[in-house]
């Protein structure tokens, strides 16, 4: 089959306008998106994306988890699609190019099919995920947990936020809980073009990154419990302060990653401390720890150290403890030969590009799992994300949809 021709583009600046557009749904309060997962603002983007897609001739399907998948038939019904997607939910300090790049830029490269009248011998489907970012309901990549075995429905279904709503009352809520079984679609290959969220394409002045592998990831929630009292009155040593717990966990946390150096990476993003009054030591915090790397062992052996000294700290301070799992997924090696098409459209178009290992998770990483996956990526300003400064340029972007354009076109066959 004869790979697609080199002044095969998609349109700049058709793609940039659809991503102001959809950051205009769900404005964070400093410049960029705040579009957490089935909120009324993920409902609000969600209809746009069905919108656009229901222009560009897609027929649209959406599974029990929400996820939605918008097709374009190929010549031969029968072959299976090839997908591209990533996810329109964000952090609630979130910038507009995290997930979203990835699906409109696939909705981009079928606009673009639609204008030069091409028909490819696979079917193609777009997808956006639900909640792949995890911070409304955790663990992050729920939906395509869900599609590739790692969840059950009905867990996934119950996980709650913080305000003790469940997925799946919210999911049914916004209206877009589908009747598709989830992981019932078989893929032919799956592609998902997202921005670096880390500073390597910039620092060396390459377009792409040919994606080879994912970080694997812990995420365990610790809660410690101590005595709630007076920070006046109580003496020093009659405390039971969980906040002081936390505080040489997150030390411990940091030495852990540090110790593992260059290939991990260890944090606490997330905290509550009750009952967080000034006045009043805390008698009970929850947090949870994220602990990364594209190395097995060393991600297994930051857990099993945490697990080991950190109850040892809530031991000398007084403290009951409870690490929990709540979320995992192993590092992740992407199918050779969609990673060659990447490759290899870059090389077409004439980016520079490079290998990488993704540092953060995607969907990408459980689709991986059940189709021959890979991903596409572009830089990102300072190399910033997950906060609202977030910043990539058109040019980058078209760079980006221009090779997953190239590798999807090549992979469904024209
Ligand atoms: O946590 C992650 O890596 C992803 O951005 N949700
Ligand atoms: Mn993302
Ligand atoms: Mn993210
Ligand atoms: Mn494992």
């Amino acid at each position: 089959m004869a790979a697609p021709g080199e002044n095969l583009r998609i349109n700049a600046d058709r793609l940039w306008e659809s991503l102001m557009e959809m950051a205009k749904i769900g404005p964070g309060v400093a410049g960029g998106n705040n579009r957490q997962t089935l909120t009324d603002e993920d409902g609000e983007g969600r209809r746009l994306f069905q919108s656009w897609c229901e222009t560009a001739g897609l027929e649209m399907g959406v599974d029990e988890m929400g996820t939605m998948f918008a097709r374009r038939e190929g010549t031969d019904p029968d072959a299976l699609p090839v997908y591209v997607g990533s996810h329109l939910d964000t952090q609630p300090t979130g910038g507009k190019y995290d997930g979203v790049l990835g699906v409109l830029g696939g909705l981009e490269m079928i606009r673009t099919l639609n204008d030069l009248g091409i028909k490819t011998k696979h079917p193609i489907v777009v997808t956006n995920w639900t909640n792949e970012e995890g911070t409304r309901f955790a663990p992050a990549m729920l939906a395509s947990g869900v599609f590739a075995g790692e969840h059950a429905l009905d867990w996934a279904y119950a996980r709650e936020d913080a305000k003790g709503k469940t997925f799946g009352e919210e999911l049914e809520r916004i209206g877009w809980k589908g009747e598709e079984k989830v992981g019932a679609r078989k893929m032919h290959a799956f592609f998902e073009l997202h921005i670096e969220q880390g500073p390597i394409l910039e620092a060396e002045g390459k377009d792409i990154g040919v994606v080879t592998h994912g970080q694997g990831l812990w995420w365990l929630q610790v809660t410690l419990t101590g005595k709630d009292s007076h920070t006046g009155s109580t003496p020093m040593p009659m405390r039971k302060n969980a906040g002081l717990g936390m505080a040489r966990i997150t030390e411990l946390v940091h030495e852990i990653a540090m110790s593992h150096q260059p290939a991990a990476v260890g944090a606490i993003g997330h905290c509550d401390v009750y009952p967080n009054s000034r006045n009043v030591i805390p008698g009970k915090v929850v947090f949870t720890i994220d602990f990364r790397s594209p190395d097995q062992e060393t991600l297994d052996a930051m857990k099993a150290r945490l697990e080991a000294e950190a109850p040892k700290i809530a031991e000398e301070l007084g403290l009951g403890i409870e690490i929990e799992p709540v979320g995992h997924f192993d590092p992740v090696t992407f199918d050779e030969g969609c990673v060659t098409a990447v490759r290899e459209a870059a090389e077409r178009l004439g980016y520079s590009h490079r290998d990488i290992v993704s540092g953060a998770g995607h969907d990408a990483c459980w689709v991986n799992r059940v189709a021959p996956t890979a991903m596409v990526m572009c830089p990102c300003v300072d190399g910033l994300s997950h906060n609202e400064a977030e910043e990539i340029s058109k040019e980058w972007a078209a760079a980006g949809a221009d090779v997953l354009f190239h590798a999807v076109v090549e992979t469904a066959e024209i």
